[in-house]
């Protein structure tokens, strides 16, 4: 149905036949961004510096891909899978207002064509945590996409898996995929739901499930990963302490895969802090493996005291 893949070096020039979306780092990566790629339909890029050697990440179809553009929104689909990109202009009205326009245009644009709901969201906006009228900028975030869902009328079953980070650049980019096939909520035994977040940290709880479990048509299944941070319970552990933070992080993706044979098959990792990307490293490979598919971005996590978290796709039952 889909596949994912990261590849090294930078981004060629013309997207592969059956590429839903070809993901690259921002311009001030190593490897000076994505070229002359950038917004074409699939040829998508973070606005977030990509940390070490040039790479990009490869979302791959098994049957042929068609691709359009209307306005900001990009997408790129095959019979079974479609990715899309929404790029907004810092918005004018205010940030939960234009994520609430932004997921009612989405979802009404998914079910004109007839697609079922996102599996997974991506989110990457500036200054997630400067302040704001609501508390602060991810509050306003939150608050958007709850009332988006509640008029869409979605219970919690049917979020989305998600990633909200922030960025240094300008627009905020929201990139999505969906697909015909149903994908099941995964929630984590160490973490209080984030929907049942208490209001401590957003004025609603943050609508979105930890992964959402898709069946493959061969049998198996891809697990899309929710951002995963240091927090158990509700609380952020390990405040400072990168290495132990990351610990953390992985103990919540092992619940989340609760014992599932998986393999990851493309991880996002997130540093508050670039600086800190050559110290993680060996801890990374101790905790993931030598080889794994890592790629490591500058982002910013929406809770102060956290400075990584994990996302990605692993392959299992
Ligand atoms: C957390 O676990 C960390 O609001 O869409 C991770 C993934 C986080 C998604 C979102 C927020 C979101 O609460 C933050």
């Amino acid at each position: 149905m889909f596949r994912v893949r990261h590849c090294h070096g930078p981004a060629p020039a013309t997207l592969p036949e059956r590429a839903l979306a070809l993901v690259s780092a921002g311009a001030d990566s190593a490897d000076g961004g994505s070229g002359t790629l950038g917004d074409a339909p699939g040829a998508w890029r973070l606005p977030l510096r990509g940390l070490g050697a040039p790479m990009h990440e490869l979302w791959l179809a098994d049957e042929p891909v068609s691709r359009g553009m209307e306005d900001t929104l990009s997408w790129s689909a095959s019979g079974e899978v479609i990715m899309a990109q929404l790029r907004l202009e810092p918005p004018a009205g205010g940030l939960a207002q234009a994520t609430e326009a932004a997921y009612r245009r989405l979802y009404g644009w998914l079910a004109q064509w007839g697609w079922a709901q996102p599996w997974r969201i991506w989110h990457y906006f500036p200054d997630i945590t400067r302040r704001s009228a609501a508390g602060e900028r991810y509050h306003d975030f939150v608050a958007g996409r709850e009332r988006a869902f509640r008029a869409l009328g979605l219970c919690s079953e049917q979020y989305p898996a998600a990633t909200a980070i922030g960025s240094h650049g300008t627009p905020f980019v929201l990139q999505l995929i969906a697909g015909r096939a149903r994908s099941q909520p995964l929630e984590n035994p160490r973490q209080v739901s984030a929907y049942h977040y208490p209001r401590q940290y957003a004025p609603a709880g943050p609508a979105f499930a930890r992964a959402r479990r898709v069946p493959q048509a061969g049998g198996g299944a891809q697990m899309l990963i929710s951002g995963t941070a240091s927090i158990v319970g509700h609380h952020s552990r390990h405040a400072g302490d990168i290495a132990a933070q990351l610990g953390e992080t992985c103990a919540n993706l092992d619940a989340l895969l609760g014992g599932r044979e998986a393999s990851a098959q493309a991880l996002r990792v997130y540093l508050r802090d670039a600086r800190q990307a050559d110290a993680i490293r060996p801890h990374l490979r101790q905790a993931f493996g030598e080889h794994a598919p890592l790629w490591l971005l500058e982002g910013t996590i929406c809770r102060d005291e956290l400075l990584v978290e994990v996302d990605g796709v692993w392959g299992g039952r």
